[in-house]
């Protein structure tokens, strides 16, 4: 039978069922080749992976990435490097430093494979899927289950065909191509699916531009994105200097797709996600002329040496206009350095740009936030409410050309305007390969070296609290109700004030929904035991496990929604939270706030497969939710969460 790329490579690393690959949305695991972490989720991560107990990762290849927390207000993040970097000492990963850039434009450049699996505590892992690399985002306990090697299990998922034809003009870059993408699937569209691309257009995509398409698919919902490995992946690995890595792969002819889209190239135009979520897509033309006060270039989406350049042919001999502050994070050091050699960085310094580090930055609030009711372009892939760290900021998701653009006009415009491409002048010309760097690189210890390794614990590190059990039967207050696509940063936010707690959950719980509600903390310490009321795509974004450990810490026994994102729902499970879809998406509307819910015969639902029934005892109200979980998540609910089912045996 003819198979998708998707197929294949799921079915090269089958664990179980044996053999061959079971109907769409039934449970899969599948081994894993390399695993990704950042400094944000990792020392969760770590320190899970510590009580397993073995002496080395099992993996063909982990790394431990500091990208997310380099402001280092105080001691905190700095403790939390040492830590990490003395794990991958001792356990056998390679250690990638601060200041070398973000995880996952480092792993494109430095270690992906085609045809490769990658697990990343990080939803962004599937920007890997632009090298051919089936690459997936999840909570750090299963990058540390993964580590030990242990499968990861998922819902087989749908594919997704994406055919991409003609080609893109001068000034509308991939970034649109995604934008496209989910201005017609939406944050929700991609949940349990792959999206696979193709089409005559890939001849013209650089592995870097198809990278940022499998890097943004993470906002469709999708379980990852992928491109075959083909002339195109071949150069960038030449590049990079690892041509030996390279390997075709394509889907079979006349494989079968459970969806089709077509997008002509030839027609895109530049477009921009509107505050304040990704799919909310428009045309750059129908916001010509709007003010802007911030332009900020970076993120593991657009902060290639490629965006680089584009945005330096674009500014070369202009100058940030009056009113607006311009910032530019280079996604590796090795790009930054490239930047420098090739005249790059000198073009951008003298436009105005302010250079920042090659991490995270303002993608996550850690600095360069907006002014008050300020204006934002970002070349990013999130534009929650206040991620920016300004509350009331507009911030627009567009690509490098548009914000170069605007940076120049101090307002949004179409950039095929700008004289770059008017006059043809194109981006300074480069040979990538000559700069390769892998200085701040730390390679895994020889086993004898590392078993000598002391582990550097600093006082923010605290243990992991423990899961509670789920007893038979709950009766709880619905303490919050939300509405949909509530993020895993509206549940846990980030920023410059939160994140150095990454380590120190009793610490970082007081910040639980504080988004939403302030009064969130005192009440869930008042209940003892709660229920939370979500709408659709609830927990959306993010694969922070701290949005599932933290509410679990306040006594959050239960989560009753209409849909759920797959990470998100992956961490309740393992944190030992019951995950809950109402059966009929009407009752959402008949539950308040501050309602008492009884759930009875949990045990028996989570052993038969059961629904759950639920019921107001106040007016009698019953009604029923999905008992959905496969076998092995009933089990892991039924043991207190995967710590325990994984102590007591269980893979
Ligand atoms: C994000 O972009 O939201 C993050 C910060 O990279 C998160 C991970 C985290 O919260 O640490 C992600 O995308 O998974
Ligand atoms: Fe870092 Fe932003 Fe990418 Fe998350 S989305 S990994 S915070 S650059």
């Amino acid at each position: 039978m003819a198979l998708t790329l998707t197929e294949k490579i799921l079915l090269s690393h089958l664990v179980e069922p044996k053999g061959a690959l079971p109907p769409r949305g039934s449970d899969i695991a599948i081994k894993i080749d390399q695993t990704l972490t950042q400094d944000a989720t990792g020392t969760m991560a770590y320190l899970q992976f510590e009580t397993i107990g073995i002496d080395r990762v099992k993996t063909e290849l982990s790394v431990s990435y500091i990208d997310h927390n380099t402001l280092q207000e105080d001691w905190k993040n700095m403790d939390d490097h040492r830590y990490l970097q003395s794990i991958a000492s001792r356990y056998g990963l390679y250690f990638s430093r601060a200041g070398n850039g973000i995880c996952h434009q480092v792993h494109l450049e430095r270690f992906g494979k085609p045809g490769k699996t990658l697990l990343g505590s990080d939803s962004h892992t599937p920007t890997g899927g632009g090298i051919g690399m089936i690459a997936i985002g999840a909570g750090g306990l299963d990058v540390a289950v993964a580590m030990g090697g242990g499968a990861f299990h998922l819902s087989m998922p749908k594919v997704i065909g994406v055919t991409l034809s003609g080609t893109l003009q001068p000034g509308v870059s991939a970034k649109d191509i995604i934008l496209e993408v989910l201005r017609r699937e939406t944050v929700k569209g991609g949940v349990g699916a792959v999206y696979e691309y193709s089409g005559s257009a890939l001849a013209s995509l650089t592995v870097p531009q198809r990278a940022t398409i499998t890097n943004m698919g993470a906002e469709l919902g999708a379980t990852c994105s992928l491109f075959p490995s083909d002339t195109m992946t071949r150069q960038f690995l030449k590049d990079m200097g690892r041509e030996d890595d390279f390997t075709e792969l394509c889907a079979d002819e006349g494989a079968v797709y459970d969806k089709l889209i077509t997008i002509d190239l030839s027609n895109l135009q530049p477009l921009a996600a509107q505050p304040h979520s990704p799919d909310a897509v428009t045309e750059i033309s129908t916001l010509a002329g709007k003010k802007v006060t911030q332009v900020a270039i970076g993120s593991c989406t657009n902060s290639s040496l490629a965006d680089l350049s584009a945005v330096a042919a674009i500014v070369k001999g202009k100058h940030i206009a009056e009113g607006v502050e311009a910032g530019i994070s280079p996604g590796s050091r090795q790009t930054l350095m490239f930047a420098e050699k090739s005249g790059i960085l000198g073009t951008l310094i003298s436009a105005g740009f302010r250079i920042l580090e090659s991490a995270c930055g303002p993608c996550i609030g850690m600095g360069f936030a907006p002014n008050s009711a300020g204006v934002s372009l970002r070349t990013f892939n999130r534009n929650f409410k206040g991620r920016s760290g300004t509350p009331d900021a507009e911030v627009y998701l567009v690509s490098p050309e548009t914000a170069a653009y605007a940076a120049i006009t101090g307002e949004i415009s179409d950039p095929r305007q700008a004289e770059a491409f008017t006059h043809g002048v194109s981006a300074p010309s480069y040979d990538q390969s000559l700069v390769r760097d892998d200085g701040m690189l730390i390679e895994p210890l020889p086993l004898e070296r590392a078993l000598k390794t002391q582990i550097l614990r600093g006082p923010n590190i605290k243990e992991c609290p423990a899961c509670p059990e789920l007893p038979d039967s709950l009766t709880l207050p619905i303490l919050l109700k939300t509405a949909d696509n509530v993020s895993t940063d509206d549940i846990m936010p980030a920023g410059a004030k939160v994140l150095p707690l990454r380590s120190n959950i009793p610490e970082i719980s007081k910040f639980t929904f504080s988004r939403l509600d302030t009064s969130f903390y005192d009440r869930a310490l008042e209940n003892k035991g709660c229920l939370v009321l979500g709408g659709e795509n609830y927990g959306q974004g993010s694969s922070r496990e701290h949005a599932a450990l933290a509410p679990m810490y306040l006594g959050v026994r239960i989560v009753l929604v209409k849909s759920f994102a797959r990470i998100h729902k992956a961490n309740l499970i393992n944190y030992g939270i019951l995950p809950l879809v109402l059966d009929d998406q009407s009752i959402y509307d008949k539950l308040s706030q501050g309602d008492i819910l009884t759930v009875s015969n949990i045990h028996t639902s989570l052993t038969t497969g059961s629904s759950f029934t639920l019921e107001r005892p106040g007016d009698g109200l019953v009604f029923t939710a999905k008992n959905d979980f496969d076998e092995r998540s009933r089990k892991i609910l039924l043991s207190g969460g995967l710590a325990s089912y994984t102590r007591k045996g269980g893979q």
